[in-house]
């Protein structure tokens, strides 16, 4: 059984505010100062999963990606680099809640026994924490959390999101035919950058890319990586100010431009250069530019997907090896046009499925090669064993065929297999640019996003809002679909849905039509339904 002194003694520096807390999709989040007893529970619980799981490392990053400075959070990792089971986010939440030191070890006794957990076995957990100020007593309390199952725990410092979640599958897979690469910062840089150099050899580099680090933990990483590069890349970084913590994510970042449909203050921009930006923790990428009649472009997470799909399409079939399935992953939020280009331009099949990476996550793990992104830049793009098989064993019988394989197993490699990673995501859209010698309005040439609006409205109680079917139907409040249906259908290319969102006390209502003043007044009528 658990040690009960210790565990009172722990918790007792680590007491429960008066709040309720969920583990959802962003793991728990929320401002700092509410997060401390949360955090030390996490601990406990990722000693709890790695003893469960007969000692394989567990991660667990602290981090508020995209929101404010002033919040934090923190997401547990399982072995292979992925999200936490979804079974376990209950027993998060529900540890998180113990209103005593009595009713936690009630709860871990609970865990204990019904989940079989043999408390003899060893428990590893790792750590890192993105630029906030909070992270450094976060980390402590995470680590009494530990301490309580006497785990054993490697400090990694400060790290972006996707660099734990490597980390994290590169040490439970070491020694094994699956081994990932080195389980250091450095390890995940020269992994990353030597099959960034094979994929653009010998090609015309491109003019410097502006790169955005929303003032976050991707500056000072992104600069540590360049240099590993080899000058195959040039990068402008801005916004990379992490010494004024009041400056993260301020006007700048992937979520601010994706949601303001501009760039980061700040930023001048000139017709046709190439610019991106990242979120506060760096798993979110977006790319923009401006047109020459100065009108701001985005290149969001579904033009990603669309070109990633386009290249890998093009280099399977040019391997000879078009027996492996390529299909995307998208959510509701993915703009129509860029289904209907997947689906109707590129003949690749499409699913769609809820809000939140690790949804998106599974379902790409049914194609050979499974591209997953959401429109707000999250994605990355799977490779499946038996695709990786036969890549690696396809040696072209000719030398177009033995260069588009070589250029497969490049890409395999640069991508990150755990989770969306704007590093590896960048390097990604730089290849396929860099190959073709595309400017990014040839890129955003591929098809026209439909005008969209994204609204949230605040409800008294948004737990009564239950939808279906990828979260694009809404079954309760009873009656409100139809209504919706009915809305819609006097819109051309008109699409809307609502849903509670999952980080956020508010419902989100998404519409789309065919132009502007359409597309405004159908979430305008849409919000009404809800408001
Ligand atoms: P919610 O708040 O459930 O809509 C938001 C994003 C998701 C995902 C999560 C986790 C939108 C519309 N929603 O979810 O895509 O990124 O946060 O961070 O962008
Ligand atoms: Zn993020």
């Amino acid at each position: 059984t658990v040690n009960v002194n210790n565990l009172n003694a722990l918790s007792d520096l680590h007491k429960k505010p008066d709040a309720n807390f969920t583990y959802g999709t962003a793991g728990f989040r929320m401002k700092a100062e509410l997060l401390d007893s949360v955090i030390f529970r996490t601990g406990i619980l990722a000693a709890l999963r790695s003893k469960k799981l007969d000692g394989k490392v567990i991660g667990c990053m602290i981090t508020a990606s995209h929101n404010p400075a002033e919040d934090n959070g923190v997401k547990l990792v399982d072995p292979m680099g992925e999200m936490l089971e979804g079974s376990w986010e209950a027993h998060a939440t529900a540890l998180s809640n113990a209103e005593s030191n009595e009713h936690l070890i009630d709860y871990i006794h609970s865990m204990v026994s019904s989940l079989k957990i043999d408390l003899t076995k060893p428990a590893n957990v790792v750590f890192g924490r993105d630029t906030r100020p909070s992270g450094e007593s976060l980390v402590a309390a995470l680590a009494d959390g530990l301490k309580v199952l006497d785990a054993t725990v490697t400090d990694y410092g400060i790290l972006t999101t996707p660099q734990l979640h490597y980390i994290t599958r590169c040490l439970n897979t070491a020694g094994t035919p699956e081994a990932y690469g080195e389980p250091t910062a450095e390890g995940y840089y020269k992994k990353l950058a030597a099959a960034f150099k094979v994929l653009v050899e010998g090609k015309t580099k491109l003019s410097a890319l502006t790169l955005d680090c929303a003032n976050g933990v991707g500056a000072p990483k992104f600069k540590e990586f360049l240099p590993h590069l080899d000058d195959a890349l040039s990068v402008k970084i801005v916004n990379d100010d992490v010494d004024n913590p009041s400056k993260l994510n301020l006007n700048s970042g992937a979520d601010f431009v994706k949601t303001q449909q501009r760039g980061p203050i700040g930023l001048k921009m000139a017709p046709q250069e190439r610019y991106a930006s990242f979120d506060g923790d760096a798993d979110r990428l977006v790319y923009y530019y401006q047109d020459d009649d100065n009108t701001f472009k985005l290149l969001d997470g579904d033009k990603i997907a669309g070109l990633a799909a386009m290249y890998i399409i093009d280099l399977v079939k040019a391997a000879g090896i078009d027996s492996i399935s390529v299909g995307v992953v998208q959510t509701a939020y993915a703009n129509g046009a860029s289904t209907q280009y997947l689906r109707n331009s590129l003949n690749v099949p499409v699913s769609c499925v809820s809000t939140g990476v690790k949804h998106l996550h599974h379902e790409a793990l049914k194609y050979d090669v499974g591209v997953y992104f959401e429109a707000n830049g999250h994605g990355t793009v799977l490779f499946s064993p038996s695709a990786l098989k036969t890549i690696h064993s396809t040696e072209g019988s000719n030398p177009a065929q033995a260069v588009a394989a070589r250029s497969l197993r490049a890409l395999s490699e640069v991508i990150n297999q755990t989770v969306g990673d704007a590093f590896s995501d960048l390097l990604l859209v730089e290849t396929i640019l860099t190959q073709r010698q595309w400017t990014p309005k040839v890129w955003d040439q591929a098809y026209t996003d439909l005008p969209n609006r994204l609204v949230k409205v605040v409800v008294k109680d948004r737990s009564i809002f239950k939808t279906v079917d990828a979260e694009r139907k809404l079954v309760e409040p009873a009656g409100i679909q139809d209504a919706i249906d009915a809305i819609v259908l006097k819109f051309r290319d008109g699409r809307s849905f609502v849903r509670p969102s999952g980080t956020e006390d508010v419902v989100r209502v998404y519409a789309e039509a065919a132009t502007r003043p359409e597309t405004d007044e159908l979430a305008y009528r849409i919000g009404g339904l809800v408001f």
